[in-house]
């Protein structure tokens, strides 16, 4: 199985190297998969190049040159894994945590997504842990799915879960239209434990208001596209509602 790590990186320099060296350490030992690690940034200029290039990555060039989902949707069309890998470049998440996520793929799975909840977060302030409680629950309500951590950016997937569809998340919203698009696939989804640091280093990219308003806007866009979508395929509903394979886990 050949898995496709993509890594959006804006000025990330200072966390980007012990980043790939983790990842480095599991593919070495991963020796049943093979691997290529592709880090998107937005221009020529972007410290994390030379960085990123030393550990043997490949790095391109978002064409659109800003937004975390513009630099990963690039990155997928970039990959040629049948599985792809994303995760963060400021240190949050820990590659080697990646076997469970792929172990998850090889029974199965379409999409696994770290779980905070089950691996615990410390980069948790008051307001974000109010708009991922917000989100999960809106999510649940949209999706009738009870995943806990639609949000987190650590996920493996197949990678026709994103391919033929024309995407509209240019930021963080990437994270709800990806689950989104594979709820609708009716590809099972797994949370595993995953656990997330403080960014080791560098600046946040994030921004609370402007982001949240972004991924409230994507949960309502996708939740409405996805109780039309069940109107017109009740025999997807039904076949999704009877064989577990296929369900979302907890999806009614
Ligand atoms: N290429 C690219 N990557 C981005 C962009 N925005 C964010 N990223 C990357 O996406 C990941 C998540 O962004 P962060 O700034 O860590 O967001 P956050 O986790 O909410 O904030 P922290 O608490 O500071 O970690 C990081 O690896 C960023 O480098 C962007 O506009 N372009
Ligand atoms: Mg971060």
């Amino acid at each position: 199985m050949r898995v496709s790590v993509v890594i959006p990186a804006r000025n990330e320099d200072l966390t980007i190297g012990p980043v790939l060296e983790q990842l480095r350490e599991t593919i070495a030992r991963l020796t049943q998969y093979t691997f290529e690690t592709v880090v998107v940034v937005d221009d020529e200029q972007d410290p994390t190049i030379p960085v990123a290039q030393s550990y043997g990555a490949r790095v391109v060039i978002s064409p659109q040159r800003r937004g975390k989902g513009n630099a990963l949707y690039y990155g997928f069309g970039q990959a040629s894994g049948a599985v792809l890998a994303i995760f963060d470049s400021d240190g949050s998440h820990d590659p080697r945590e990646l076997d469970r996520f792929l172990v998850e793929i090889e029974n199965g799975a379409g999409m696994v997504i770290g779980s905070r909840v089950l691996g615990g977060s410390d980069d948790h302030d008051v307001i974000r842990l109010f708009g991922n409680a917000l989100f999960t629950m809106l999510m649940s309500l949209l999706f009738s799915t009870t995943l806990m951590d639609t949000l987190n950016g650590f996920k493996v997937f197949r990678k026709e879960l994103v391919t033929g569809y024309t995407p509209r998340a240019k930021g963080f919203d990437v994270e709800i239209e990806l689950v989104a698009k594979a709820i609708r696939s009716g590809c099972r989804i797994v949370e595993v434990r995953a656990h997330e640091s403080r960014r080791a280093g560098g600046r946040m990219k994030s921004r609370a208001i402007r982001d949240g308003f972004a991924i409230l806007w994507a949960c309502l866009r996708e939740g409405f596209k996805f109780r039309v979508w069940q109107l017109f395929h009740p025999s997807a509903n039904k076949a999704r509602a009877e064989s577990s394979k296929c369900a979302p886990r907890g999806a009614a």
